[in-house]
């Protein structure tokens, strides 16, 4: 006879008010998709009841990447976050991280679980996950994304459930959950495509640390994707015609490799421009987030299996999958981040990574994170993770940004989140620099002649050329004057020409 329990069922409001101030709290939630909602709306609240009373009330909170707006928008504008990890991509969080009133840890996303699990964080008080269902021996049914949330469960001292009728109840037959034992006992992830299975649809907790379960019904806060314009699409031109290539020259298997795609708009117009080419084979993704282009290659067999850890789609478009679970339950498998992004399976598989970066310099290190520097963008998120470990590194930006009074290419990168180490490629809607088998000038010059804005390349060629001999040629008193010009007055190059740089939108989901 398994152990049954009765759960205390109680308002949002209500469960909000067992978290004290100071807590460490856990969130569900990869993206927006199947992030916890009605809790944290409500603890929002009660830190605002609670500064108007001239009380503290702030939490130390984890989630397996950014969210909602009901959780980080939401908490940090009532200004209840003082710490912060792994990533995050709200307005109001990264301004109270960026002027040092929230500690913000910026990690790996494959580390955070096994991170939490060793105690580095401290006690894990509170857990709070979304479900589409609770059995009475303590089986969690998850929703729309995995994310950390087995590890959550495992740690916390107390959990809170929220269910969420709105999800379908068969996504737990995408579901694929294990949880890696810590060393020496951890043995290998035993998975060799994207679509393979080897773990649990849910994930078992002790009822007994259930505190509360909240109802309610809603969807996943997915935004739309902004128009294509036409740097998206000549950066996903220019990677379709690479890939042909490397496939033409057998360096990519007839069969294909499966694909990690970052999130964002030039990720989304790289799939469709995938999806559209005939002569590129139907393929497969191992990926974090399944977003709103895969609905679309998958329904017009392009894209055949996709392996996430979250299923970031807006809600028009889950519909559809709901609609639709025979068609989609064989073709998508929801698995931990730590699975996901695990650095070792990743390396088996031999995936082809695309992701994006705020600058990347002439040597070919990237940054992702840090504007200037210095501000905090969102977070390295899974990007590391898959650039270091892919075969085949792609780094996509456009060339420059604001007008073209900032350029993406520069002579060093303001803060290195991936390194040259790992980039392969580098691609721009001017061109594609394979940096694969060159020497570091070599690398320079290809960044310099096939991504940097025309208007920039005289610069930069300049600056290698004047700059002292050395393995790579820098100059330490000149390697950030582009981003000084820019502090100082706005542009980087002093003679900008606006005219130079015009770019028209095109219409939403416009294919190449
Ligand atoms: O400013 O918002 O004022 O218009 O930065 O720039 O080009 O719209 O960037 O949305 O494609 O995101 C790297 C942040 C790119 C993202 C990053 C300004 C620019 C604009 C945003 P505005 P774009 P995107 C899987 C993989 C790390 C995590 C990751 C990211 C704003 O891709 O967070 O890859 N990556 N995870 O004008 C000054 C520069 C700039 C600049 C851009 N060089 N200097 N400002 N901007 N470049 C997903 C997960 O891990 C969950």
């Amino acid at each position: 006879m398994p152990f049954v329990h009765s759960f205390p069922h109680m308002t949002a409001q209500e469960a909000a008010e067992l978290i004290p101030d100071g807590a460490f709290v856990a969130f569900s939630g990869f993206t927006p998709a199947g992030a916890a909602k009605a809790v944290p709306r409500a603890l929002s609240a009660r830190a605002r009841d609670l500064h108007a009373q001239g009380k503290p009330f702030r939490m130390r909170v984890i989630t397996g990447a950014s969210t909602g707006e009901d959780l980080d928008e939401a908490l940090a504008q009532a200004e209840a976050i003082s710490w912060r990890t792994p990533y995050q991509s709200s307005k109001t969080l990264r301004d109270q991280i960026n002027t040092q009133r929230t500690q913000f840890v910026d990690m790996h996303l494959s580390s955070v679980p096994q991170t939490l699990a060793w105690g580095f964080f401290g006690k894990l008080d509170f857990a709070v996950v979304e479900a589409t269902e609770l059995t009475p021996d303590g089986r969690v049914y998850l929703t729309t994304s995995i994310g950390a949330s087995p590890t959550f469960l495992q740690c916390a001292e107390k959990v809170i459930i929220e269910i969420n009728r709105y999800h379908s109840q068969r996504l737990r037959e995408m579901h694929d959950i294990i949880t890696l034992a810590p060393p020496p006992h951890r043995g290998p992830v035993p998975l060799r495509e994207p679509l393979e299975k080897v773990g649990w649809p849910y994930v078992g907790v002790d009822p007994r640390k259930i505190v509360a379960v909240v109802r309610h019904e809603e969807p996943d806060d997915v935004a739309p994707f902004d128009p294509v314009n036409a740097s998206s699409r000549a950066i996903a031109e220019r990677v379709v015609e690479f890939l042909l290539k490397e496939m033409a020259a057998k360096r990519i298997p007839k069969e294909f490799l499966p694909f990690q795609s970052g999130v964002g708009n030039v990720a989304n117009a790289v799939l469709y421009g995938l999806g559209a080419n005939p002569e590129i084979p139907p393929f497969t993704m191992y990926t974090e987030v399944y977003q709103d282009a895969c609905v679309e290659l998958m329904i017009e067999g392009r894209l055949v299996g996709a392996s996430s850890t979250a299923l970031t789609i807006t809600p028009d478009k889950l519909q559809q999958i709901y609609e639709d679970m025979d068609f989609f339950i064989p073709r998508i498998v929801l698995r931990p981040q730590e699975i996901t992004n695990h650095p070792g399976v990743i390396r088996r598989m031999g995936l082809i990574t695309m992701n994006t970066a705020l600058e990347v310099d002439i040597y070919g290190h990237a940054n992702s994170t840090h504007v200037m520097g210095t501000k905090m963008m969102n977070g390295i998120g899974g990007s590391g993770d898959f650039t270091r470990n892919a075969y085949l590194s792609i780094y996509m930006t456009p060339s420059v940004q604001k007008n073209g009074k900032i350029s993406s290419i520069v002579p060093m990168v303001t803060h290195v989140d991936h390194n040259e180490h790992s980039l392969q490629v580098v691609v721009t809607e001017q061109g594609l620099a394979d940096l694969r088998g060159l020497g570091a000038m070599e690398r320079a010059r290809c960044i310099i002649d096939n991504c940097a804005h025309p208007a920039y390349r005289d610069y930069l060629h300049r600056y290698i050329e004047t700059s002292p001999l050395g393995h790579e040629r820098h100059d330490l008193s000149k390697c950030f004057e582009l981003h000084r010009n820019l502090m100082e007055t706005g542009q980087m190059l002093p003679d900008h020409d606006p005219k130079l740089f015009k770019e028209k939108k095109e219409p939403v989901g416009a294919r190449s």
